[in-house]
């Protein structure tokens, strides 16, 4: 097996965005696509000569043959050892658990997530760094920066490793050891929560449905739902990963999961119910009757999580990315619990996690996770849910309810819209922050504003700054409302508008969000003059 060395030439615009790199499959197919960005990775991560690393995917379009070009690119740059996922398998929390558990220096994960699947729609690779989480921003300057510069790459000249079966192979000098990708991880599960009382609660008739959406967790949901906790055999639908996710969308939120939310809202419902994203690492969250919103679901789990076992000392502090609800806010506060407040994207709280300052974190966009990997953990949540669900032994809607009660209700909804024109996208949010000094104190849609900024973070723990996170625009009375452009698109720009409001008062705590929060969308649109920007009447998506 022959080490070559190829010549190439930077290929523009291989910047990482809020999770990875991700382009369209027929982008990262193209020639030297996939292997400059892997050159500079290498580079970012400072040579892997020597060192082991976890490789996996969610098996999206192209995943099985990416891995085969990764791992002969390893092998040529002298990398020790690839623990692989069998079929190149592995969801993002799962991976993110084997690089923490094996002690590797970092990992590779072919996905982008949510995004749909096949030969016309998106893949994605990303990084993470030997804590099992996305390499924090200066790595993937770094990368980015190599992206710039890289001339040749170095791939071994071999056929496909067998990716098969579980086992220990080599190619060239580097070892290859393929791992089941569901083992270690539900191994990990059982030491966070009570199987035994989640699976009387299911014995006692408590309904449970999960739904994989054609993606990565299916073979997880069924080995821990229906192996381990004895759920029924039609506890997990579309439980089969399928290359193009079934043509859909894997995007667990009432839109693209509408026949699990059909599911509870109907004659039929189950107590409870579930979905997860393309790479695992999502949740939605539903019960008889109701859909938790996933700001509301993280400050649900904040407030029970001592009922779970693997959190019954309690927790040392608790996270949120900006945009998402300061529901989370109160039950900290009430708890006496330190709260902070990150940009958009999981790699912001891998400092936090690993200096012991926080146990429990999450996004408005479905992420919930704790301090046992370093990414967001869709199936973990379920399980944290259901564990919490069979202490209590209560409804979801009563609980959720009870949680209003107890500490008011942050009435929250993000509306995108998706694939608009990037210059027209850019140019609003220009404009907007252009206006922001002026901002303070005016009245807007009839509600005064205390605060208008754009968000920058400072990390506490290794005090690098972060800057045009967001713009954040906060009213009397606790409305507000938040603008941002996606970076996990790979088609035009997407605005995401974030609202929120806030009711205490006891008689108005079951309102319908879109009709509580009408006075923040009126504000919104007065503010950043998105119809006019967009070209659209009415956004795309509204979760
Ligand atoms: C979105 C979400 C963000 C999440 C990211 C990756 O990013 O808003 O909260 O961390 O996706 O999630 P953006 O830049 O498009 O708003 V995943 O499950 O797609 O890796
Ligand atoms: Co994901």
């Amino acid at each position: 097996m022959t080490p070559m060395t190829v010549e190439t030439q930077p290929i523009e615009g291989q910047k990482p965005g809020t999770s990875g790199l991700r382009k369209k499959t027929r982008v990262f197919m193209g020639p030297h696509y996939l292997e400059n960005f892997v050159q500079a990775i290498w580079a970012g991560a400072g040579g892997v000569r020597g060192k082991t690393l976890v490789l996996g995917g969610d098996g999206r379009y192209f995943n099985d043959r990416a891995a085969q070009v990764i791992l002969r690119m390893a092998a040529a740059s002298g990398a020790a050892k690839v623990i692989v996922g069998q079929n190149a398998i592995l969801s993002t929390p799962a991976a993110s658990n084997l690089i923490r558990s094996r002690g590797t220096d970092g990992g590779i994960i072919m996905s982008a997530s949510h995004n749909p699947g096949g030969p016309e729609e998106d893949f994605g690779v990303k990084f993470n760094t030997p804590n099992g989480g996305p390499a924090p921003e200066e790595v993937t300057n770094r990368i980015f920066e190599a992206t710039k510069t890289v001339t040749s790459y170095d791939i071994l000249e071999s056929q496909d490793i067998d990716l098969t079966r579980p086992g220990t192979t080599a190619l060239g000098s580097m070892e290859i050891e393929v791992v089941d990708p569901v083992t270690d991880y539900a191994a990990l599960m059982e030491t966070l929560f009570d199987f035994d009382r989640i699976r009387d609660h299911l014995k006692g008739g408590f309904r449970v449905v999960f739904d994989a959406m054609h993606a990565v967790t299916g073979p997880y949901a069924a080995e821990i739902l229906i192996k381990r906790l004895g759920a029924g055999g039609d506890a997990v639908r579309n439980a089969v990963p399928s290359p193009d996710f079934g043509g859909g969308h894997p995007d667990p939120n009432p839109i693209w999961a509408k026949p699990l939310v059909d599911l509870v809202m109907g004659p039929d419902a189950p107590d409870f119910a579930a979905a997860s994203d393309g790479d695992g690492d999502r949740n939605m969250i539903l019960g008889r009757g109701i859909y938790v919103t996933p700001s509301d679901s993280l400050a649900v789990l904040a407030a029970n999580a001592h009922l779970a076992p693997g959190y019954a000392g309690g927790l040392a502090g608790v996270a949120r990315s900006m945009p998402t609800s300061r529901a989370l806010d109160r039950v900290a506060e009430a708890k006496g619990l330190s709260c902070y407040e990150t940009p958009t994207g999981w790699k912001f709280f891998g400092n936090l996690l690993d200096a012991g300052k926080i146990t429990l974190c999450g996004e408005e966009s479905a992420g919930t996770g704790s301090d046992h990997v370093r990414e967001k953990d869709g199936l973990w949540a379920v399980l944290l849910w259901l564990n919490i669900l069979a202490v209590r032994g209560e409804s979801v809607a009563d609980i959720l309810k009870g949680h209003w009660a107890e500490y008011g209700r942050n009435y929250y909804s993000r509306h995108d819209f998706e694939g608009v024109d990037a210059d027209a996208a850019n140019a609003m949010m220009e404009g907007l922050i252009a206006r922001l000094p002026g901002l303070e104190g005016e009245t807007v849609a009839g509600r005064k504003i205390e605060m208008a900024e754009e968000f920058a973070y400072d990390d506490p723990v290794d005090g690098s700054r972060s800057e045009h996170q967001g713009v954040r625009i906060g009213f009397e009375g606790g409305g507000r409302v938040v603008f941002r452009l996606s970076g996990t698109g790979t088609v035009g720009a997407t605005l995401r508008v974030y609202l929120e409001d806030v009711e205490t008062d006891a008689g108005a705590l079951g309102r319908d969000p879109q009709e509580a929060l009408a006075g923040m969308i009126d504000a919104a649109e007065t503010l950043a003059g998105i119809r006019a920007a967009t070209g659209r009447d009415a956004p795309d998506v509204i979760t």
